[in-house]
Protein backbone atom coordinates (compact mmCIF):
# COMPACT_ATOMS: atom_id res chain seq x y z
CA UNK A 1 0.00 0.00 0.00
CA UNK A 2 1.42 3.79 -1.05
CA UNK A 3 1.26 6.09 1.78
CA UNK A 4 2.16 9.73 1.18
CA UNK A 5 4.51 11.16 3.38
CA UNK A 6 3.21 14.05 4.53
CA UNK A 7 -0.07 13.11 6.33
CA UNK A 8 1.67 11.43 10.22
CA UNK A 9 -0.92 9.49 10.40
CA UNK A 10 -30.95 21.50 9.00
CA UNK A 11 -33.01 22.29 8.42
CA UNK A 12 -32.48 24.47 5.10
CA UNK A 13 -30.02 26.76 5.23
CA UNK A 14 -31.36 29.48 2.58
CA UNK A 15 -29.05 32.25 2.25
CA UNK A 16 -30.17 34.63 -0.97
CA UNK A 17 -27.17 36.35 -1.94
CA UNK A 18 -28.32 38.68 -4.71
CA UNK A 19 -25.16 40.88 -6.00
CA UNK A 20 -25.76 43.89 -7.78
CA UNK A 21 -23.71 44.24 -10.08
CA UNK A 22 -23.99 47.53 -11.27
CA UNK A 23 -25.46 50.00 -13.22
CA UNK A 24 -24.22 50.53 -16.54
CA UNK A 25 -23.07 53.58 -17.71
CA UNK A 26 -24.98 55.88 -20.09
CA UNK A 27 -28.07 54.58 -18.60
CA UNK A 28 -27.91 51.33 -20.87
CA UNK A 29 -29.61 49.27 -17.97
CA UNK A 30 -29.28 47.53 -14.29
CA UNK A 31 -27.38 44.64 -14.72
CA UNK A 32 -27.82 42.50 -11.90
CA UNK A 33 -26.60 38.60 -11.30
CA UNK A 34 -27.54 36.92 -8.53
CA UNK A 35 -25.72 33.74 -6.80
CA UNK A 36 -27.76 30.58 -6.90
CA UNK A 37 -29.58 29.49 -3.86
CA UNK A 38 -27.34 28.08 -1.43
CA UNK A 39 -27.18 24.48 -1.64
CA UNK A 40 -27.86 22.52 1.12
CA UNK A 41 -25.79 18.71 0.40
CA UNK A 42 -22.39 19.16 -0.59
CA UNK A 43 -23.55 18.19 -4.53
CA UNK A 44 -25.76 20.94 -4.80
CA UNK A 45 -23.96 23.64 -3.75
CA UNK A 46 -20.76 22.61 -5.76
CA UNK A 47 -23.53 21.86 -8.81
CA UNK A 48 -24.34 25.52 -8.48
CA UNK A 49 -20.89 26.68 -8.86
CA UNK A 50 -20.62 24.35 -12.13
CA UNK A 51 -18.61 21.97 -9.64
CA UNK A 52 -18.92 18.20 -8.57
CA UNK A 53 -18.23 16.55 -5.18
CA UNK A 54 -17.84 13.59 -4.76
CA UNK A 55 -16.46 10.72 -2.90
CA UNK A 56 -14.31 7.15 -2.88
CA UNK A 57 -16.83 4.29 -2.41
CA UNK A 58 -16.69 0.81 -1.49
CA UNK A 59 -18.89 -1.73 -3.08
CA UNK A 60 -18.87 -4.20 -0.02
CA UNK A 61 -20.07 -0.90 1.81
CA UNK A 62 -23.15 0.39 -0.41
CA UNK A 63 -25.88 -2.51 1.97
CA UNK A 64 -24.76 -0.33 4.71
CA UNK A 65 -27.77 1.82 4.75
CA UNK A 66 -26.34 4.52 6.59
CA UNK A 67 -23.04 4.76 4.46
CA UNK A 68 -25.68 4.65 1.23
CA UNK A 69 -27.96 7.47 2.93
CA UNK A 70 -24.76 9.73 3.61
CA UNK A 71 -23.25 9.15 -0.04
CA UNK A 72 -26.76 9.33 -1.99
CA UNK A 73 -27.53 12.46 0.02
CA UNK A 74 -24.31 14.26 -0.24
CA UNK A 75 -22.15 12.86 -3.28
CA UNK A 76 -22.89 14.10 -6.40
CA UNK A 77 -19.69 12.17 -8.07
CA UNK A 78 -18.01 8.77 -7.14
CA UNK A 79 -15.11 6.88 -7.23
CA UNK A 80 -14.42 3.42 -6.67
CA UNK A 81 -12.38 3.03 -4.03
CA UNK A 82 -10.56 0.01 -5.38
CA UNK A 83 -12.83 -1.57 -7.83
CA UNK A 84 -11.31 -0.81 -11.49
CA UNK A 85 -7.90 -1.31 -10.17
CA UNK A 86 -6.15 -3.43 -12.60
CA UNK A 87 -5.81 -6.57 -9.57
CA UNK A 88 -9.96 -6.15 -9.52
CA UNK A 89 -10.72 -5.99 -13.23
CA UNK A 90 -8.20 -8.14 -14.78
CA UNK A 91 -6.95 -10.87 -12.08
CA UNK A 92 -5.88 -13.18 -14.58
CA UNK A 93 -4.14 -12.26 -18.13
CA UNK A 94 -6.82 -11.44 -20.46
CA UNK A 95 -10.00 -12.06 -17.86
CA UNK A 96 -11.76 -9.34 -17.37
CA UNK A 97 -13.93 -8.93 -13.92
CA UNK A 98 -15.95 -6.14 -13.88
CA UNK A 99 -18.74 -7.22 -11.09
CA UNK A 100 -17.50 -4.81 -8.51
CA UNK A 101 -16.60 -1.82 -10.94
CA UNK A 102 -20.16 -2.40 -12.10
CA UNK A 103 -21.81 -1.98 -9.00
CA UNK A 104 -20.56 1.11 -8.10
CA UNK A 105 -20.77 2.08 -11.82
CA UNK A 106 -24.84 1.16 -11.31
CA UNK A 107 -25.26 2.81 -7.87
CA UNK A 108 -23.90 6.13 -9.46
CA UNK A 109 -25.79 6.25 -12.27
CA UNK A 110 -28.99 5.04 -10.98
CA UNK A 111 -28.64 8.03 -8.43
CA UNK A 112 -27.97 10.72 -10.92
CA UNK A 113 -23.80 10.30 -10.32
CA UNK A 114 -20.73 10.72 -12.33
CA UNK A 115 -18.04 8.53 -12.25
CA UNK A 116 -14.50 9.03 -12.06
CA UNK A 117 -12.44 5.78 -13.30
CA UNK A 118 -9.49 4.74 -10.95
CA UNK A 119 -7.05 4.10 -12.17
CA UNK A 120 -6.02 2.26 -15.42
CA UNK A 121 -2.24 2.24 -14.51
CA UNK A 122 0.01 1.74 -10.99
CA UNK A 123 2.53 0.21 -9.41
CA UNK A 124 0.86 -0.81 -6.88
CA UNK A 125 -2.62 -3.25 -6.92
CA UNK A 126 -1.13 -5.11 -10.11
CA UNK A 127 -2.20 -8.42 -10.36
CA UNK A 128 0.34 -10.41 -9.23
CA UNK A 129 0.60 -12.09 -12.97
CA UNK A 130 0.98 -8.30 -14.36
CA UNK A 131 4.06 -8.22 -11.55
CA UNK A 132 6.19 -10.89 -12.80
CA UNK A 133 6.13 -9.72 -16.43
CA UNK A 134 9.12 -7.19 -17.47
CA UNK A 135 9.63 -5.64 -20.72
CA UNK A 136 7.69 -5.96 -23.72
CA UNK A 137 5.62 -8.34 -22.65
CA UNK A 138 4.36 -5.91 -19.54
CA UNK A 139 4.34 -3.35 -22.00
CA UNK A 140 1.91 -4.82 -24.30
CA UNK A 141 -0.32 -6.19 -21.39
CA UNK A 142 -0.48 -2.77 -20.37
CA UNK A 143 -1.67 -1.32 -23.33
CA UNK A 144 -3.82 -3.73 -23.33
CA UNK A 145 -5.66 -3.33 -20.14
CA UNK A 146 -6.08 0.19 -20.79
CA UNK A 147 -7.83 -0.42 -24.09
CA UNK A 148 -9.99 -2.66 -22.85
CA UNK A 149 -11.29 -1.65 -19.56
CA UNK A 150 -11.68 1.65 -20.76
CA UNK A 151 -13.16 0.41 -23.43
CA UNK A 152 -15.68 -1.81 -21.22
CA UNK A 153 -16.33 1.64 -19.67
CA UNK A 154 -16.54 3.87 -22.71
CA UNK A 155 -19.35 6.41 -22.31
CA UNK A 156 -20.10 5.71 -18.63
CA UNK A 157 -16.78 7.50 -16.90
CA UNK A 158 -16.36 11.10 -16.48
CA UNK A 159 -12.73 11.06 -15.80
CA UNK A 160 -10.23 8.66 -15.73
CA UNK A 161 -6.96 8.09 -13.72
CA UNK A 162 -5.25 6.29 -16.98
CA UNK A 163 -2.11 6.54 -14.73
CA UNK A 164 -1.45 7.19 -10.62
CA UNK A 165 1.44 7.91 -8.91
CA UNK A 166 4.52 7.43 -11.65
CA UNK A 167 6.72 10.17 -9.48
CA UNK A 168 9.13 9.65 -7.27
CA UNK A 169 8.91 11.42 -3.67
CA UNK A 170 11.73 13.52 -2.55
CA UNK A 171 13.42 15.97 -4.72
CA UNK A 172 14.23 14.66 -7.55
CA UNK A 173 11.42 15.58 -9.41
CA UNK A 174 11.90 12.58 -11.88
CA UNK A 175 9.92 9.15 -12.07
CA UNK A 176 9.59 6.50 -9.49
CA UNK A 177 11.10 3.16 -10.51
CA UNK A 178 8.96 0.40 -11.46
CA UNK A 179 8.07 -2.71 -13.53
CA UNK A 180 6.04 0.35 -15.51
CA UNK A 181 8.79 2.59 -15.52
CA UNK A 182 11.25 -0.40 -16.62
CA UNK A 183 9.38 -0.59 -20.18
CA UNK A 184 11.13 2.56 -21.51
CA UNK A 185 9.90 6.18 -19.96
CA UNK A 186 7.63 6.85 -22.86
CA UNK A 187 5.00 4.19 -20.97
CA UNK A 188 3.11 7.06 -19.78
CA UNK A 189 2.03 8.74 -22.95
CA UNK A 190 1.36 5.02 -24.38
CA UNK A 191 -1.13 4.55 -21.96
CA UNK A 192 -3.15 7.89 -22.60
CA UNK A 193 -2.93 8.06 -26.33
CA UNK A 194 -4.81 3.64 -25.69
CA UNK A 195 -7.12 5.41 -23.39
CA UNK A 196 -8.34 8.15 -25.94
CA UNK A 197 -8.26 6.06 -28.41
CA UNK A 198 -10.31 3.53 -26.35
CA UNK A 199 -12.62 6.70 -24.73
CA UNK A 200 -12.67 9.80 -26.23
CA UNK A 201 -15.13 11.39 -24.29
CA UNK A 202 -13.69 10.65 -21.03
CA UNK A 203 -11.07 13.38 -19.74
CA UNK A 204 -7.88 11.57 -19.17
CA UNK A 205 -6.28 12.37 -16.10
CA UNK A 206 -2.71 11.68 -14.42
CA UNK A 207 -3.08 11.73 -10.36
CA UNK A 208 -0.52 11.73 -7.82
CA UNK A 209 0.13 12.69 -4.00
CA UNK A 210 2.46 14.76 -2.22
CA UNK A 211 1.89 17.53 -5.09
CA UNK A 212 -0.11 19.74 -2.86
CA UNK A 213 1.82 22.60 -3.15
CA UNK A 214 4.67 23.64 -5.40
CA UNK A 215 7.49 21.59 -5.05
CA UNK A 216 9.79 19.00 -6.89
CA UNK A 217 7.25 16.44 -7.47
CA UNK A 218 4.12 18.56 -8.40
CA UNK A 219 7.12 20.14 -10.62
CA UNK A 220 8.40 17.13 -12.34
CA UNK A 221 5.03 15.99 -13.10
CA UNK A 222 4.05 20.04 -14.39
CA UNK A 223 7.12 20.05 -16.91
CA UNK A 224 5.94 16.23 -18.34
CA UNK A 225 2.01 17.94 -18.92
CA UNK A 226 3.45 20.75 -20.10
CA UNK A 227 5.55 18.15 -23.12
CA UNK A 228 2.34 16.65 -23.31
CA UNK A 229 0.60 19.69 -24.33
CA UNK A 230 3.56 20.86 -26.42
CA UNK A 231 3.32 17.08 -28.05
CA UNK A 232 -0.27 16.33 -28.47
CA UNK A 233 -0.26 13.77 -26.02
CA UNK A 234 -3.97 13.67 -25.18
CA UNK A 235 -4.11 14.37 -21.65
CA UNK A 236 -6.80 16.91 -19.80
CA UNK A 237 -6.72 17.13 -16.19
CA UNK A 238 -4.20 16.59 -13.34
CA UNK A 239 -5.82 14.85 -10.19
CA UNK A 240 -3.86 16.45 -6.51
CA UNK A 241 -4.87 13.84 -4.00
CA UNK A 242 -4.56 16.16 -1.23
CA UNK A 243 -4.23 13.40 1.07
CA UNK A 244 -3.24 16.44 4.46
CA UNK A 245 -1.91 16.52 7.63
CA UNK A 246 -2.44 18.92 10.02
CA UNK A 247 -1.64 21.61 7.57
CA UNK A 248 -1.83 23.05 3.79
CA UNK A 249 1.18 24.55 1.83
CA UNK A 250 0.78 28.10 1.19
CA UNK A 251 1.18 27.58 -2.38
CA UNK A 252 -1.62 25.07 -2.71
CA UNK A 253 -4.19 27.28 -4.81
CA UNK A 254 -1.13 28.39 -7.08
CA UNK A 255 -0.16 24.97 -7.57
CA UNK A 256 -3.70 24.42 -9.07
CA UNK A 257 -3.21 27.55 -11.03
CA UNK A 258 0.01 26.98 -12.61
CA UNK A 259 -1.30 23.77 -14.10
CA UNK A 260 -4.93 25.27 -15.21
CA UNK A 261 -2.63 27.68 -16.96
CA UNK A 262 -1.00 24.53 -18.80
CA UNK A 263 -4.45 23.76 -20.41
CA UNK A 264 -5.67 20.97 -17.81
CA UNK A 265 -8.22 20.53 -15.64
CA UNK A 266 -7.52 20.13 -11.98
CA UNK A 267 -9.07 17.60 -9.90
CA UNK A 268 -8.70 17.10 -6.13
CA UNK A 269 -9.43 13.44 -6.07
CA UNK A 270 -8.77 11.81 -2.40
CA UNK A 271 -9.01 14.97 -0.28
CA UNK A 272 -8.90 13.48 3.63
CA UNK A 273 -7.32 15.40 6.20
CA UNK A 274 -6.03 14.49 9.43
CA UNK A 275 -8.00 15.61 12.45
CA UNK A 276 -6.78 18.14 14.97
CA UNK A 277 -7.13 21.45 15.49
CA UNK A 278 -7.41 22.48 11.46
CA UNK A 279 -8.99 19.85 9.89
CA UNK A 280 -12.05 22.28 9.04
CA UNK A 281 -9.80 25.38 8.01
CA UNK A 282 -8.01 23.34 5.58
CA UNK A 283 -10.95 21.35 4.39
CA UNK A 284 -12.35 24.82 3.88
CA UNK A 285 -9.12 26.22 2.19
CA UNK A 286 -8.99 23.16 -0.18
CA UNK A 287 -12.69 24.29 -1.03
CA UNK A 288 -11.79 27.90 -1.91
CA UNK A 289 -8.94 26.85 -3.64
CA UNK A 290 -10.61 24.91 -5.88
CA UNK A 291 -13.68 27.23 -6.40
CA UNK A 292 -11.05 30.23 -7.21
CA UNK A 293 -9.47 28.79 -10.13
CA UNK A 294 -12.01 28.04 -12.93
CA UNK A 295 -10.28 24.93 -14.32
CA UNK A 296 -10.73 22.93 -10.66
CA UNK A 297 -13.62 21.20 -12.05
CA UNK A 298 -14.67 18.76 -9.15
CA UNK A 299 -13.57 17.36 -5.63
CA UNK A 300 -13.76 14.05 -4.40
CA UNK A 301 -13.17 13.07 -0.59
CA UNK A 302 -11.59 9.34 0.31
CA UNK A 303 -14.54 7.86 1.73
CA UNK A 304 -17.41 8.51 3.13
CA UNK A 305 -17.75 8.32 7.13
CA UNK A 306 -14.46 8.43 9.28
CA UNK A 307 -14.34 4.74 9.64
CA UNK A 308 -14.72 4.12 5.76
CA UNK A 309 -11.26 5.53 5.65
CA UNK A 310 -8.28 4.19 5.00
CA UNK A 311 -6.00 6.48 7.64
CA UNK A 312 -7.10 4.49 10.51
CA UNK A 313 -7.58 6.67 14.10
CA UNK A 314 -7.01 9.90 11.64
CA UNK A 315 -10.82 10.49 11.30
CA UNK A 316 -10.08 12.03 8.30
CA UNK A 317 -13.48 12.50 6.49
CA UNK A 318 -16.55 14.86 6.48
CA UNK A 319 -18.82 12.10 9.06
CA UNK A 320 -17.99 10.69 11.61
CA UNK A 321 -18.83 7.12 12.21
CA UNK A 322 -22.47 7.85 12.47
CA UNK A 323 -23.18 9.75 9.61
CA UNK A 324 -23.31 12.63 11.42
CA UNK A 325 -21.89 15.67 9.92
CA UNK A 326 -18.49 17.32 11.40
CA UNK A 327 -17.73 20.82 11.45
CA UNK A 328 -15.49 20.22 8.78
CA UNK A 329 -18.27 19.84 6.97
CA UNK A 330 -20.29 22.16 7.44
CA UNK A 331 -16.45 25.06 6.50
CA UNK A 332 -16.91 23.02 3.52
CA UNK A 333 -20.55 23.36 2.31
CA UNK A 334 -20.36 26.96 4.02
CA UNK A 335 -17.01 27.71 2.02
CA UNK A 336 -19.06 26.39 -1.43
CA UNK A 337 -21.49 28.63 -0.31
CA UNK A 338 -19.96 31.83 -0.52
CA UNK A 339 -19.60 33.93 -3.28
CA UNK A 340 -16.90 35.22 -5.26
CA UNK A 341 -16.32 31.69 -6.74
CA UNK A 342 -15.35 31.62 -10.82
CA UNK A 343 -16.98 30.00 -13.68
CA UNK A 344 -15.44 26.25 -15.33
CA UNK A 345 -14.86 26.86 -18.98
CA UNK A 346 -18.04 25.56 -20.58
CA UNK A 347 -20.39 27.33 -18.68
CA UNK A 348 -22.78 29.63 -19.90
CA UNK A 349 -23.32 31.65 -16.93
CA UNK A 350 -21.26 34.98 -15.83
CA UNK A 351 -19.50 34.43 -12.48
CA UNK A 352 -21.51 36.93 -9.90
CA UNK A 353 -20.57 40.39 -10.69
CA UNK A 354 -19.89 39.96 -14.12
CA UNK A 355 -21.37 42.21 -16.63
CA UNK A 356 -19.71 40.71 -19.68
CA UNK A 357 -21.25 37.10 -21.19
CA UNK A 358 -18.33 34.66 -21.87
CA UNK A 359 -17.59 33.60 -25.45
CA UNK A 360 -20.38 30.98 -26.69
CA UNK A 361 -23.15 32.03 -24.24
CA UNK A 362 -26.56 31.66 -25.49
CA UNK A 363 -28.05 33.69 -22.64
CA UNK A 364 -29.27 37.02 -23.26
CA UNK A 365 -26.23 40.14 -23.26
CA UNK A 366 -26.81 42.70 -19.21
CA UNK A 367 -29.02 44.95 -20.82
CA UNK A 368 -30.57 42.88 -22.99
CA UNK A 369 -34.86 43.92 -23.42
CA UNK A 370 -35.80 40.11 -24.13
CA UNK A 371 -35.17 38.31 -20.22
CA UNK A 372 -36.15 34.58 -19.88
CA UNK A 373 -39.05 33.67 -19.75
CA UNK A 374 -40.75 34.55 -16.12
CA UNK A 375 -41.44 31.52 -13.61
CA UNK A 376 -39.67 28.79 -16.38
CA UNK A 377 -36.15 28.02 -17.01
CA UNK A 378 -33.87 28.40 -20.28
CA UNK A 379 -30.85 26.41 -21.05
CA UNK A 380 -27.37 26.19 -22.77
CA UNK A 381 -25.68 23.77 -24.05
CA UNK A 382 -21.10 23.45 -24.27
CA UNK A 383 -20.55 20.79 -26.85
CA UNK A 384 -17.42 18.99 -27.39
CA UNK A 385 -17.62 16.82 -30.38
CA UNK A 386 -15.86 14.65 -32.17
CA UNK A 387 -16.18 12.33 -35.32
CA UNK A 388 -19.05 10.21 -34.14
CA UNK A 389 -19.55 11.39 -31.02
CA UNK A 390 -20.11 13.85 -28.35
CA UNK A 391 -19.89 15.04 -24.93
CA UNK A 392 -22.40 18.25 -24.03
CA UNK A 393 -22.68 20.39 -20.72
CA UNK A 394 -25.81 21.90 -20.37
CA UNK A 395 -26.75 25.07 -18.18
CA UNK A 396 -30.30 25.29 -16.77
CA UNK A 397 -30.69 28.89 -15.83
CA UNK A 398 -34.03 30.24 -13.85
CA UNK A 399 -35.06 33.66 -13.83
CA UNK A 400 -37.31 32.89 -11.07
CA UNK A 401 -37.54 30.26 -8.26
CA UNK A 402 -38.13 26.99 -9.65
CA UNK A 403 -38.19 24.00 -7.61
CA UNK A 404 -37.79 21.15 -10.62
CA UNK A 405 -37.27 21.09 -14.15
CA UNK A 406 -36.72 18.97 -17.27
CA UNK A 407 -34.78 19.84 -20.79
CA UNK A 408 -35.64 18.41 -23.45
CA UNK A 409 -33.58 17.95 -26.20
CA UNK A 410 -34.30 16.46 -29.88
CA UNK A 411 -31.56 13.94 -31.36
CA UNK A 412 -31.01 13.39 -34.66
CA UNK A 413 -31.36 10.12 -36.20
CA UNK A 414 -28.99 7.41 -35.09
CA UNK A 415 -27.84 9.33 -32.61
CA UNK A 416 -27.95 7.92 -29.38
CA UNK A 417 -27.09 9.01 -25.41
CA UNK A 418 -25.14 6.52 -24.01
CA UNK A 419 -24.43 8.40 -20.49
CA UNK A 420 -24.98 11.18 -18.05
CA UNK A 421 -24.44 12.57 -15.20
CA UNK A 422 -26.50 15.32 -12.57
CA UNK A 423 -29.71 14.55 -14.49
CA UNK A 424 -31.87 11.64 -14.82
CA UNK A 425 -32.57 10.58 -18.59
CA UNK A 426 -35.64 9.63 -19.67
CA UNK A 427 -34.84 7.27 -22.65
CA UNK A 428 -31.44 7.52 -25.06
CA UNK A 429 -32.97 8.17 -28.50
CA UNK A 430 -35.37 10.55 -30.52
CA UNK A 431 -36.47 13.43 -28.48
CA UNK A 432 -35.13 13.24 -24.72
CA UNK A 433 -36.27 14.52 -21.30
CA UNK A 434 -33.59 14.97 -18.66
CA UNK A 435 -35.17 15.87 -15.46
CA UNK A 436 -33.70 17.47 -12.61
CA UNK A 437 -32.18 14.49 -9.41
CA UNK A 438 -33.30 15.54 -5.97
CA UNK A 439 -29.99 17.51 -5.76
CA UNK A 440 -30.01 19.94 -8.46
CA UNK A 441 -33.95 20.60 -9.10
CA UNK A 442 -34.05 23.57 -6.77
CA UNK A 443 -32.52 26.92 -8.11
CA UNK A 444 -32.85 30.44 -6.92
CA UNK A 445 -34.21 33.36 -8.84
CA UNK A 446 -31.18 34.55 -11.21
CA UNK A 447 -29.75 30.81 -10.53
CA UNK A 448 -28.41 28.16 -12.32
CA UNK A 449 -26.94 23.98 -12.16
CA UNK A 450 -25.18 22.15 -14.85
CA UNK A 451 -25.65 18.25 -15.81
CA UNK A 452 -24.54 16.47 -19.15
CA UNK A 453 -24.68 13.72 -21.31
CA UNK A 454 -22.75 11.98 -24.08
CA UNK A 455 -23.82 10.04 -26.73
CA UNK A 456 -22.86 8.28 -30.08
CA UNK A 457 -23.42 9.92 -33.38
CA UNK A 458 -24.21 13.39 -34.88
CA UNK A 459 -24.42 15.96 -31.81
CA UNK A 460 -28.03 17.64 -31.32
CA UNK A 461 -28.13 20.83 -32.79
CA UNK A 462 -30.25 24.17 -31.60
CA UNK A 463 -31.35 25.04 -27.87
CA UNK A 464 -33.18 22.50 -26.27
CA UNK A 465 -36.35 23.75 -24.06
CA UNK A 466 -36.29 23.96 -20.73
CA UNK A 467 -39.57 23.88 -18.35
CA UNK A 468 -39.87 24.42 -14.78
CA UNK A 469 -41.70 23.14 -12.00
O1 LIG B 1 -8.12 3.48 -0.09
C1 LIG B 1 -7.45 2.42 -0.77
C2 LIG B 1 -7.24 1.28 0.19
O2 LIG B 1 -8.50 0.67 0.50
C3 LIG B 1 -6.32 0.23 -0.43
O3 LIG B 1 -6.03 -0.74 0.54
C4 LIG B 1 -5.05 0.89 -0.92
C5 LIG B 1 -4.16 -0.10 -1.58
O4 LIG B 1 -3.03 0.49 -2.12
O5 LIG B 1 -5.37 1.94 -1.84
C6 LIG B 1 -6.11 2.94 -1.25
O6 LIG B 1 -6.34 3.98 -2.17
C7 LIG B 1 -5.18 4.64 -2.64
C8 LIG B 1 -5.50 5.13 -4.03
O7 LIG B 1 -5.91 4.07 -4.82
C9 LIG B 1 -4.29 5.83 -4.65
N1 LIG B 1 -3.78 6.87 -3.80
C10 LIG B 1 -3.53 6.50 -2.42
C11 LIG B 1 -4.78 5.86 -1.81
C12 LIG B 1 -4.55 5.56 -0.35
O8 LIG B 1 -3.52 4.62 -0.20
Amino acid sequence: MTRPSTPSRSHRLRRLVLLMAGVLAGGAGLVVTGSADAGTTLGAAAAEKGRYYGAAVAAGRLGDSTYAGVLNREFNSVTAENEMKWDATEPSQGRFTYTNGDRILNHARANGKSVRGHALLWHAQQPPWAQSLSGTALRNAAINHVTQVATYYRGKIHSWDVVNEAFADGNSGGRRDSNLQRTGNDWIEAAFRAARAADPAAKLCYNDYNTDGINAKSTGIYNMVRDFKARGVPIDCVGLQSHLGTTIDSTYQANIQRFADLGVDVQITELDVQQGGNQANIFATVTRACLAVPRCTGITVWGVRDCDSWRTGANPLLFDCAGNKKAAYTAVLDALNAGGTTTPPGSTTPPPGSTTPPPGSTTPPPGSTTPPPAGGCTASVSMNAWTGGFVATVRVSAATAISGWTVTVALPAGTAVTGSWSTRAGGTTGTVAFGNVDYNGRIAAGGSTEFGFQGTGTPPAGTPGCSAA
